[in-house]
């Protein structure tokens, strides 16, 4: 066991270098790829398994940009959802913790706007199989329904968040690098089915899509212990212990074992709740048992080098426009709907 363990070790080197060699060639292209190999996909999650850091260091080392444009951002006192005043604590808390919770929550005109889109917009029953259809809030079948990201942006205010200034000034402050906004998602998760808390990412794991990224969740519902908050174990963005490093899903348990329970966080809050969070640092959804809980989120990355990246089609609001010419880099992915 310990030699199959070690022999795994030493092969995630190699993997390593191939890692750094492929994310060089990728963010070195004038545009970048439409993809990212398979190979090269199962080499970064296995190297990532080195230390939480890896990701971040491969980053830094490798992936430099030519365009004049990266690292322009918008003016971050025009977000209507991260104070500017938080901004550098927030950058100090994600540092330290792993997460910021905001301490201001973000208007009830914005939440509302967004909840009722969600209430009738299209989303997937996940596990199920079944064509996208609106939300069954009365009587949910499974235990998370997502809207796509083409859906969620029909929505302005989804444009808005998406977008956000104040959001990729503290990612790039917190990676050290130039971002882009590579991510939106949204969705449900609900009482029912808590026996598929794996495929509802409702047990701890590492997020290992991109090498070094940095997500913002909003919560839309009120969110309780019993209504499904995220959990995080705090620290672990810079040090997990080698029985809970591999890539995969890990149990309570294994938590517990490794003498880290003191360190689970659940992060509550009303609607409004706005949060920064490492998701390389171990993580899960909670299932929740008394209500549903509503959340969306995007990621700011240095390199879409990584998972497979959508380019969303849809309608840009002026806002998204004025963003888009004010920091296109960021926004690269909303290219061809602001071109369109
Ligand atoms: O639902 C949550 O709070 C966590 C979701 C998550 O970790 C994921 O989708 O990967």
């Amino acid at each position: 066991m310990a030699t199959h363990e070690s022999v795994e070790t030493l092969l995630r080197l190699p993997r390593l270098v191939s890692t750094m060699t492929s994310a060089r060639s990728f963010s070195s292209s004038s545009a970048p790829p439409p993809s990212t190999d398979g190979d090269s996909q199962y080499r970064m999650r296995s190297a990532m398994d080195l230390h939480p850091g890896v990701g971040k260091w491969v980053s830094r080392r490798v992936v430099h940009q030519k365009d004049p444009a990266a690292g322009r951002i918008a003016d971050p006192t025009t977000s209507r959802f991260i104070p500017s005043a938080e901004i550098d604590r927030a950058v100090a808390g994600i540092q330290r913790d792993g997460f910021y919770v905001f301490e201001k929550t973000v208007d009830t005109t914005i939440t509302d706007a967004i909840r009722s889109f969600a209430e009738q917009a299209p989303c997937t029953a996940r596990g199920a199989g079944t064509p996208p259809a609106p939300y069954p809030r009365q009587a949910p079948q499974v235990g998370r329904y997502d809207l796509d990201e083409e859906v969620a942006l029909r929505c302005p205010e989804v444009q808005e968040f998406a977008t956000d200034p104040g959001m990729a000034t503290i990612a790039q402050k917190y990676l050290g690098q130039p971002v882009l906004m590579d991510e939106v998602a949204f969705w449900w998760t609900t009482t029912q089915k808590a026996e598929d808390a794996d495929v509802n990412a409702q047990l701890f794991h590492q997020d290992r899509d991109r090498l070094s990224f940095l997500k913002f969740f909003i919560y839309l519902t009120d969110v309780t212990p019993d209504t499904g908050p995220h959990v995080y174990l705090r620290g672990s963005h810079r040090q997990i212990p080698w029985s809970l490093r591999g890539d995969g899903r890990k149990t309570d348990d294994a938590v517990r074992k490794a003498g880290l329970w003191d360190n689970v966080t659940e992060l509550c809050g009303p609607a409004g709740t706005i949060m920064g969070v490492d998701t390389i640092g171990l993580h899960k959804g909670k299932t929740p048992i008394s209500g549903d809980r509503l959340a969306l989120e995007n990621e700011f990355s240095t390199t879409l080098f990584g998972m497979d990246y959508e380019l969303p089609e849809f309608e840009p609001t002026p806002l998204v426009r004025e963003r888009y010419a004010a920091m296109p880099w960021v926004l690269q992915r909303y290219a061809p709907a602001v071109r369109r």
